[in-house]
């Protein structure tokens, strides 16, 4: 086997129609048409422009509508390569010179594409290769008969997305989302690139993954299927296993052939610990399959982050993840030929079971994971494309965004059927990170084709990405698409015109893609739709069965409360809007624009009437901020309370509900999103709150006016025990009433710790010992201890935020250098609500921030060790406000 890899410098320009007669249509000259210009691969047009400053930048202020043109227009890429003559004439020492070495003595020899996206025509010295029709599928042309000694010249001429799919929709006009140019179902490409609700109109263009001439001369490896087999007797053809806990790997080889000698299977299994188990088999002649298999010695299983856990491991993990620690296993799988390595693949494996579980109950049907036999409530959120662009996403940005994923005590992500499979390297970060990951096919919010062609093109898209997928510890569920089902139900899509496309849509998600999955991988639960019942078409977003979306409170104007009245059994979405921090704001906006309602601020804001909604709300909670920065801060806190509200019931309601997923991590340029990261993976108010409200043991309160109950949940695999406490005080930190309470919560489960009636102090009636300007004076404050370490600490109102007497807290702070970095110790004089710490001249993820502070007590945030810092410089830099700074 040889491999030259084609990634690197290229040249682009773009093109006219005749250009690429398979798509083509006409460009205007004035961009450089004939030019050839230094491009990058992988990349994309913008980026390649924007490389050269022919374009502006388009996350900047409107800019993105004035580069418009460049996804209107078709585009050509090339390059010239050297190809050396055989293993002892290596040209030069150039690195794809040395790797060239040897290729044209191979006997076949493809050119491997792993992501063209998305129209393109590819030739090599000037003879067509092949069409490419799917930025999701690998492309593979045999060019054994055009690759020369010498010189080579490779060209993919792409044609515009955007025309193609206008075009396509004035012939067949199908439903796509009102943020979106129309007719992006037409096209097997990230819908969200032709614009979303909170992305913009940006669809690249270009060679996004690597490329690259592979050569054979005696077979390949055309496929391999791990699986992995759990303590107990499995199908034939594996023998019976002895005793639980032991653990077989499995591996299927397909091996495509040119030469029928006999060739060695080799599998080897290196553990965490570096020990390395070997074996192999023999496929003679002819044989183009066989199965290895491998008993691993002392297993060590793989868990979703934070499980197992016990109360000892609570304390370890409360500090901010340095790293991911799942133990992970590297598999190769080599194919050899006379002592010569035929092909070679390698794997990250993490073993481990996997169900889900859906069995009859009282409240209807449960939909739980079940990992190594132990039920997981599902902790995350919805993973979107990390850039508009996203071949320029560095592999720092995407363990930043994964690891503060995982360090929000997060285990599951859910890749959203409007973006893209995700790389390889998304997914070894989960395995690392113990990220489950709800895969769905790649559709969203649509009515696609019903034609033979299109179907043929998504079942090779479906089988390619389930096999590339199907090892991977973290991958927990296949589904079918994002809210189509839904669509079809409630959306009123059930047009007599449209009734084929329900057809359509019942053949490939009830179908054609269950079956997909069943051939290729049966060890994963497939899921038609989310939000979905499972039965076809009936309440796919009801309470009962399966995964809802809650989008009342937000898209529905409901408060937050209302999630409350929401039983699901599983939430996959829901959330709410905030501004990103200022830092982001003033990429995009100059400070003339920080006002909610000018032109900038709204083009960065792609929910209509999303701007309003947020001002509706904080009108609900707080007072109206006093300057831009306060607001950005408010809508922060009002996005943050809101997904706490939820996440709080639904953890509570644990034997109901298994698992919440808001919407969304992540974005993809800087705007005003449902995001918890922003673009540049700065930690918004929401993803401080996760920390909280995800923690492995919660105390929470349900407040219903004066009367609260106080609960604790505990994700713990084992026992938890602590004490609760509370007390009813003054903002200036007088105790009215106080009490303890000890509590044992059994595993995974959630219990009610007490019931306290403030009827008498704090309701609004005139009877009442305190009046109502008192109540504005009052809160409860809850501490939850674990022995002398105290896991949290928060406060509940009874009134609306806004009505608090809120006064000047008097924070003050001590900073000191600890072996792990810095210590800083906030105290307030009265009641701070949201404290909110920030650094200048440095960006950091706190150990916990807006959090609130009740008179009299002390919290403690860290940091971690900041190059060149000492506790002085950290002291003069720390800038601490509060919610009474914000009006
Ligand atoms: C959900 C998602 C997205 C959308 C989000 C916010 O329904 O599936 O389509 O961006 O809501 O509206």
């Amino acid at each position: 086997m040889h491999i030259q890899s084609l990634t690197g410098t290229w040249q682009f320009r773009e093109v006219g129609s005749d250009a690429c007669p398979e798509h083509g249509r006409g460009a205007s000259p004035e961009h450089g048409r004939g030019d050839w210009s230094p491009a990058q691969v992988p990349g994309s047009v913008h980026t390649d422009l924007l490389a050269l400053d022919l374009i502006p930048d388009p996350f900047v202020s409107d800019n993105e509508l004035r580069v418009q043109w460049v996804a209107e227009r078709d585009w050509e890429y090339r390059r010239v390569f050297q190809v050396a003559p055989d293993p002892s004439a290596a040209l030069g020492t150039g690195p794809s010179a040395a790797l060239g070495t040897g290729l044209l003595a191979e006997e076949q020899i493809f050119l491997v594409c792993d992501g063209l996206d998305t129209l393109a025509h590819v030739t090599l010295n000037g003879q067509p290769v092949g069409r490419a029709e799917n930025a999701f599928r690998c492309y593979r042309w045999d060019v054994t008969s055009h690759l020369a000694e010498g010189e080579n010249e490779l060209r993919v001429t792409f044609s515009s997305p955007v025309a193609h799919i206008r075009s396509r929709q004035a012939e067949q006009p199908l439903v796509s989302p009102t943020h979106s140019i129309p007719g992006g179902p037409h096209l097997r490409k990230a819908p969200c690139q032709f614009g979303w609700d909170w992305g913009p109109q940006l669809p690249p263009t270009g060679i996004w993954k690597d490329i690259q001439l592979e050569g054979y001369t005696v077979a390949r490896l055309d496929d391999v299927h791990l699986r992995q087999h759990h303590g107990r007797p499995s199908s034939p053809p594996l023998p019976p296993r002895r005793g639980k806990g032991e653990v077989t790997v499995s591996a299927g080889v397909t091996v495509e052939r040119w030469q029928d000698a006999d060739v060695r299977a080799v599998l080897r299994l290196i553990a965490p610990d570096g020990r390395v188990q070997e074996t192999e088999i023999t496929l003679p002649g002819g044989a183009t399959t066989g199965t290895l298999e491998i008993e691993v010695a002392d297993p060590q299983l793989w868990w979703p982050n934070g499980y197992p856990s016990t109360p000892s491991t609570l304390l370890r993990t409360s500090l901010l993840r340095a790293g991911g620690a799942q133990p992970l296993y590297q598999v190769e799988i080599a194919l050899v030929h006379e002592g010569t390595i035929c092909d070679r693949r390698t794997f990250q494996l993490g073993l481990r079971t996997l169900e889900l579980r859906q069995e009859p109950d009282e409240f209807g049907t449960s939909f739980t994971f079940v990992v190594n036999g132990v039920p997981v409530f599902a902790k995350g959120a919805n993973w979107i494309p990390a850039d508009s662009f996203p071949t320029r996403i560095s592999d720092d940005h995407l363990e930043h965004l994964i690891r503060s994923a995982a360090s929000a005590h997060m285990n599951m992500l859910r890749v959203w059927g409007g973006g893209f499979y995700e790389e390889e390297r998304f997914y070894d970060l989960c395995d690392r990170y113990g990220i489950l990951v709800w895969q769905d096919f790649i559709f969203s919010c649509s009515v696609y084709p019903d034609d033979d062609a299109f179907f043929e093109n998504v079942r090779v898209e479906a089988v390619e990405n389930v096999r590339r997928l199907r090892h991977r510890a973290s991958l927990a569920l296949w589904c079918g698409n994002n809210e189509m089902e839904w669509g079809w139900v409630q959306w009123g899509w059930n047009d007599p015109d449209y009734l084929r496309y329900k057809a359509a849509y019942d053949q490939m998600f009830h179908h054609l893609l269950p079956g997909i999955c069943a051939a290729n991988d049966s060890d994963r639960p497939y899921w038609p739709s989310s939000p979905s019942s499972n039965v076809p078409f009936e309440a796919p977003n009801g309470v009962r069965a399966g995964d809802t979306h809650d989008w009342e409170v937000w898209h529905g104007n409901r408060p937050f409360q209302a999630y409350r009245e929401h039983n699901s059994r599983f939430v996959s979405e829901f959330g709410f809007q905030s501004l990103p921090p200022l830092e982001t704001v003033r990429t995009y906006a100059d400070e003339a624009n920080w006002n909610m309602t000018s032109y900038v601020m709204e083009h960065h804001q792609r929910n209509a009437a999303g701007n309003g909604k947020i001002i509706n709300y904080m009108t609900d909670h707080f007072r109206l901020p006093r300057d831009f920065e306060s607001l950005v801060y408010l809508t922060q806190l009002l996005q943050a309370e809101c997904v706490r509200t939820g996440v709080e019931y639904w953890r509570r309601n644990q034997r109901c509900t298994s698992g919440t997923l808001y919407w969304q991590l992540n974005d993809c340029w800087p705007v005003a999103s449902w995001a918890s990261l922003d673009y540049f993976g700065r930690w918004k108010a929401l993803h401080y709150a996760a920390r909280r409200f995800y923690a492995p043991v919660l105390l929470s309160v349900e407040d219903w006016g004066p009367e609260v109950a106080l609960h604790v949940t505990s994700d713990l695999t084992g026992e938890w025990q602590g004490t609760a406490r509370w007390s009813l005080e003054t903002l200036g930190g007088d105790v009215l009433e106080a009490g303890e309470e000890p509590v044992t919560v059994p595993a995974l489960s959630s219990m009610q710790v007490c019931e306290l009636d403030f009827a008498d102090q704090v309701s609004a009636g005139p009877s009442t010992t305190l009046g109502t300007s008192a109540r504005r004076d009052v809160v409860l404050a809850y501490e939850l201890w674990q022995g002398d370490e105290r896991l949290s600490l928060g406060v509940v109102p009874f009134v609306p935020t806004k009505h608090l007497e809120l006064g000047d807290p008097e924070l003050r702070t001590i900073v000191r250098e600890t072996d792990e970095g810095f210590e800083i110790e906030v105290a307030a004089r009265r009641l701070a609500r949201f404290v909110w710490l920030a650094l200048a001249g440095i960006e950091v993820v706190f150990s916990d921030n807006y959090f609130d502070l009740p008179a009299g007590r002390t919290a403690t945030v860290t940091l971690p060790v900041l190059e060149g810092w000492t506790a002085e410089r950290v002291r003069e830099a720390l800038r601490v406000r509060s919610l009474v700074d914000s009006f």
